[in-house]
């Protein structure tokens, strides 16, 4: 049966190139890039959007120091972001930069949009503001006078700007969360913003007289845009918005923007006013996810303690950073990356009981089915057969997990396939019936541990698509999770969503560790 593919979309946040890319940012990209590849698998039209963000005092006071024009640095900075996500095995459909013409185009379309429907208004601001968010704050907000986020000294600032009437949209954002109360996840970051709604919303100015390093406003040059409006309407203008009609409606509202807790009222409150503002439809979802600490502190450029994404990826290879990031940090909440406790967990999960029990089970093939996946009738194994059984309740839950953005629980439920594999080859000593004469048991036994190893390998490919790759080789397959995107492949794979597929009697390659086991680092980073 084919079905129609449906289109899927899925954003990151696009990130500051006021400093190079770090395992924070790697993070998000990451989750992104796996959703994505999960609804490829299903056969969906996938589209992953990630990019820079490129203007605003920040980047502008950073080329300063660096010496350099804002434009000069931007180029720099902006391909380290693109080369990290390729080394993170990261598909990107479209990498936006805020510098690009296409997104001038759909910044002026929205704010044309906006000041046509009366909600963009002169006005004076006075007040506090943080460079490092790129935010405005109330003297409430202060924390002693400083920024609540990096505890550093605000700005105050008096000019004459443009507003967005934000105060005017309470009622038709708490009215849009009532009747969309999933649209925010995981449930706790809704009623954080429902509370930041109903506290009364400020107007906000979507313009700076004092910059240069931004977009002219359409009806008054002598302003730019406001870095956060700026930045928000990458998601519109990357598919054509006020640019190119048929690929905005195809492409528009996104199924999933993934983002970091830190910047959920901009995405919760502010971006659905200004669309509301538009006309335009809303976000499908937005998922807020935590953040990765180091030590138990937030991660991040102003504290000075991150990690580079690349460097990690050279010492270890992508799927071991992507195993970790969705298996060992539960997708809503914040995570601790601990290098000792890295190395732990691939050695246990990927090289003992995934490698090992896929490399013995192997050998033994070599050894007494000529290297073959052994002949049997699939449709004779008993439904009762532990892996059979357990394969066949697994698939559902699998669907579901991923679904929910839930990867940890997917990385367990395939361990937990995986370990009831190890347990019951075991128990089911294979070499003994093999010495006994009994080869209908040794066949049995060998094709029900290879197969679950292919049902894992395949619900595991959107988190560790190499080594899935390498999985399916093993078991005689030309699949490449990794590389083929087409969607032809897809629908293909999909398939492969079943216990039972592996064909008997198909030729094995010779068993080589699909992962090698990891030194422990000698000082814990
Ligand atoms: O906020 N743990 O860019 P940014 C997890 N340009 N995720 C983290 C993280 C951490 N420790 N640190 C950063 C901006 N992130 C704006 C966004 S979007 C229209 C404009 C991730 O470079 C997380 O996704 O500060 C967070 O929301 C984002 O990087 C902030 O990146």
């Amino acid at each position: 049966m084919t079905t129609t593919p449906r289109a899927y979309r899925a954003t990151t946040p696009i990130y500051y190139v006021n400093a190079r890319p770090h395992l924070g940012h790697a993070y998000t990209t990451v989750v992104a890039d796996a959703v994505c590849r999960w609804h490829r698998l299903l056969g969906h039209e996938t589209h992953l959007l990630t990019g820079t963000d490129e203007h605003g005092l920040k980047i502008q006071r950073a080329a300063e120091a660096e010496g350099v024009t804002p434009k000069a640095f931007v180029d720099g900075v902006a391909p380290l972001y693109a080369a990290a996500w390729e080394r993170l095995s990261v598909r990107v459909d479209d990498f936006i930069r805020t510098t690009e013409p296409r997104h001038a185009a759909g910044v002026r379309a929205l704010l044309s949009a906006c000041h046509a429907a009366g909600d963009i208004e002169s006005d004076t601001y006075r007040g506090h503001y943080c460079v490092a968010c790129e935010a405005y704050y109330l003297e409430s907000d202060l924390v002693g006078g400083n920024c609540p986020i990096h505890a550093r000294a605000v700005e105050y600032v008096e000019e004459d700007n443009w507003f967005f009437r934000l105060s005017r949209f309470e009622g038709r954002l708490l009215d849009w969360y009532a009747a969309h109360p999933d649209c925010i996840t995981p449930r706790h970051r809704l009623n954080e913003v429902l509370g930041f709604i109903r506290q009364g919303l400020q107007d906000f100015s979507i313009s700076r007289r004092s910059l240069t390093w931004g977009i002219p406003l359409p009806w008054d040059p002598t302003q730019v845009t406001y870095v956060w409006f700026d930045a928000l309407t990458n998601y519109l203008s990357a598919v054509g918005y006020g640019q190119d009609q048929a690929q905005y409606e195809k492409w528009w509202p996104v199924d999933y923007h993934l983002i970091g807790k830190d910047i959920i009222r901009f995405h919760c409150v502010y971006w659905p006013a200004m669309l509301m503002s538009a006309d335009l439809p809303l976000p499908t979802r937005v998922f807020g996810h935590g953040f990765l600490t180091k030590d138990g502190q937030k991660m991040g450029k102003s504290l000075g303690n991150i990690l580079n994404p690349v460097e990690l990826t050279g010492k270890y290879g992508a799927d071991a950073v992507r195993y970790y990031f969705l298996k060992e940090i539960e997708f809503g909440r914040d995570g601790d990356f601990n290098e000792t406790r890295f190395v732990q967990v691939l050695n246990a999960d990927l090289a003992n009981d995934l490698g090992n029990l896929l490399n013995r089970t192997i050998s033994m093939a070599k050894k007494y089915c000529q290297l073959q996946v052994p002949a049997l009738d699939v449709a004779a194994i008993e439904p009762e057969h532990p892996l059979k059984a357990l394969g066949d309740a697994l698939s559902d839950r699998v669907r579901l997990a991923y679904e929910n953005l839930a990867f940890s629980e997917v990385c367990h439920l395939i361990l937990e396939l995986v370990q009831t594999g190890n347990r019951y080859l075991d128990q089911a000593a294979p070499w003994t019936r093999y010495k006994e004469g009994n080869t209908a048991a040794v066949a049995e036994i060998l094709y029900t541990v290879l197969e679950s190893v292919r049902l894992g390998a395949y619900w595991l490919s959107p988190i560790v698509p190499a080594l899935s790759t390498n999985i399916y080789k093993q078991l005689g397959y030309s699949v490449d999770f990794e590389n083929s995107l087409k969607l032809q492949a897809k629908v293909v794979l999909e398939s492969h969503d079943r216990w039972g597929t592996l064909k008997p009697s198909q030729a094995l390659a010779d068993p080589t560790p699909i992962f090698r086991a990891l030194e422990l680092p000698a000082t814990d980073h």
